[in-house]
């Protein structure tokens, strides 16, 4: 028994020193880098997913790699990240399904030598070098009551369909629209209720019905999730709300072409998932090869996308969000 301990203790060591080996002189071998987003099956991810197969194509020396747990839990992230941790890879840009629950594993990772940044969804300081946002979170809360408040003449009852109840991105925007809704201009509005469709096609179907139902009079539904605005839009049509009940929020342009020109949803926002993939995945990479050390202050290369400027705790912004209607949306459902 102890010859048989022996042996796997040596075995053991063996395993070690060649994945240390292999990882000092990795030479040739492209970096791996993971985009790693909040759940799988959306849309949005897929063409972030899109922008990290691009960075790494003009880098040349990055491999990208997508994934996501089937539901957008932290758990799932979790587990993933573990896996990653043990697989040794160089990079992973989290859209993270929580801002606190990832940390510890996250930190595990950074020590284990593997640049970890959030985008998208934010892990706190801390728990991450950059966090590379889409644009001001002040900017796209206020603007999402903006235009509901253009669709709806400024009256009635407004609800939100959010994503997870722990999304950092939701949490953070519907904060901003809480605030904008106190300016006397939407004295006649009141955002009654906010409620979860889990970035989940089916239950965000049935939290827009039920809001539907619990309030009659609701006069529009802001749904800052691409998941969201398009369940919502279907169950506004099949509930025979369209004109009645307004809908806006943060839609992809190839899901909602369909919505914004038979004018169910009136106007949307939105900024490119792909350059947000392209981004991260191009900020990972200076980051690994040390050409920056993501300080505030410190600008980085992005390709096509020029320079960003890592901020205040790491967080980076990315551009302004475009806004969506029956004029524009064809040109842009093209893209993404
Ligand atoms: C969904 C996700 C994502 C968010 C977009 C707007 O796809 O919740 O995190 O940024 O909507």
């Amino acid at each position: 028994m102890k010859k048989l301990l022996t042996v796997l203790l040596a075995l053991t060591l063996v395993g070690t020193m060649f994945a240390g080996g292999q990882q000092e002189d990795k030479g040739d071998q492209p970096l791996k880098i993971v985009l790693l987003v909040k759940s799988l099956g959306n849309g949005f991810f897929e063409a972030v997913a899109d922008g990290g197969v691009e960075a790494a194509a003009e880098l040349g020396n990055v491999e990208s790699i997508y994934m996501g747990p089937s539901s957008a839990t932290a758990e799932g992230q979790i587990d993933i990240i573990e896996t990653l941790i043990a697989q040794r890879v160089d990079g992973i840009a989290i859209s993270a399904n929580d801002r606190d629950a990832l940390i510890p594993v996250t930190k595990k990772a950074m020590a284990a030598g593997i640049q970890v940044i959030s985008f998208d969804s934010g892990i706190a300081a801390g728990g991450r070098t950059i966090d590379l946002i889409p644009s001001v979170s002040e900017l796209i809360g206020r603007q999402q009551v903006q235009l509901i408040a253009e669709l709806t003449d400024y009256k009635g009852q407004v609800a939100v369909l959010s994503a997870t109840s722990q999304a950092t991105n939701q949490n953070a925007w519907i904060e901003w629209m809480y605030e904008e809704i106190k300016d006397p201009k939407y004295k006649d509005m009141e955002l009654v209720e906010v409620v979860y469709g889990d970035d989940a096609a089916d239950k965000s179907y049935r939290e827009a019905v039920g809001l539907m139902q619990k309030y009659p009079n609701l006069s529009g539904i802001i749904s800052p999730t691409t998941v969201g605005v398009l369940a919502a839009s279907k169950a506004i049509e099949d509930e025979n709300m369209k004109g009645k009940v307004q809908i806006t929020g943060l839609g992809l342009p190839s899901e909602m072409q369909h919505y914004v020109e038979n004018g169910t949803c009136g106007q949307m926002a939105l900024w490119n998932p792909v350059d947000l993939g392209y981004t991260s995945t191009m900020i990972l990479e200076a980051l690994i090869t040390e050409k920056v050390a993501g300080n505030e202050g410190d600008m980085i290369k992005v390709g096509r996308m020029g320079d960003v400027k890592v901020g205040t705790d790491g967080v980076t912004v990315m551009g302004t969000p475009f806004v969506f209607n029956k004029e524009n949306i064809a040109t842009y459902a093209a893209m993404f």
